[in-house]
């Protein structure tokens, strides 16, 4: 399963919700039409971790929509994830690609440049760019100029996905640039009602896309 759409790419965080209330935002989101969906935990055990992406993965494939793991390849294979996500301190794209073969999406942070030609010659399928804007997700992230972002576009063709801080209320900086989507975590895990919100950024998301 190598075939995905990254232009409302949702990144989830479990922190503060129960697995319930978790599960259920998550649902909101694939009704609502987020077209990729990302399970990033930071402080779950091994097996912590796998017991909630099996969950997930339960309903991704519901929605038929692909799951990424965040970080962890051993977690996505124990899974059958669709797909995992490096950043610049996890395992090289390259060994990833070793491992886990040419049918799981591999996504690689690039924060510049020469980090995108790296992660897309290793075998990236997509990059996340950003943060766009100061983000109150759990990060260690520096601010990415939209000339960056602009530049990262022009400089690999693959699918590049802006990232931080980003709502609907604030993409408008994204016009204009070849992006395939934007990926967000707060705006809708906070939101009231995830499912419109969803819908909303979804909207969005579509028309930045078209333009571009
Ligand atoms: N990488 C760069 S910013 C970020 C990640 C994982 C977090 C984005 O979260 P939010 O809540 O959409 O700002
Ligand atoms: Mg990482």
């Amino acid at each position: 399963m190598k075939k995905f759409d990254s232009t409302l790419y949702f990144i989830t965080d479990s922190t503060d919700f129960s697995d319930e209330e978790f599960l259920y935002r998550i649902e909101e989101a694939l009704k609502g039409g987020a077209t990729l969906i990302q399970l990033r935990e930071k402080d779950k055990t091994t097996r912590e971790y796998i017991a909630l992406a099996e969950k997930v993965h339960t309903l991704t494939q519901k929605y038929n929509i692909p799951l990424i793991i965040d970080d962890r390849i051993d977690v996505a294979m124990a899974i059958e994830a669709e797909g995992v996500h490096l950043g610049q301190s996890d395992m090289p794209i390259s060994t990833a690609r070793k491992i886990l073969g040419n049918n799981v999406i591999i996504g690689a942070t690039a924060k510049t440049v020469p980090q995108a030609l790296e992660a897309y010659d290793q075998g990236a399928d997509y990059l996340g760019v950003g943060a766009m804007y100061p983000t109150t997700t759990k990060v260690k992230t520096v601010l990415t100029s939209t000339d960056t972002l602009k530049d990262i576009c022009t400089a690999v063709p693959i699918p590049v996905n802006a990232i931080g801080g980003l709502n609907k209320t604030n993409t408008d900086i994204l016009k204009g640039i070849d992006i395939a989507g934007f990926c967000v975590v707060s705006a809708i895990m906070k939101a009231d009602a995830p499912k419109a919100e969803t819908e909303i950024l979804l909207n969005i998301a579509k028309e930045l896309v078209k333009n571009d």
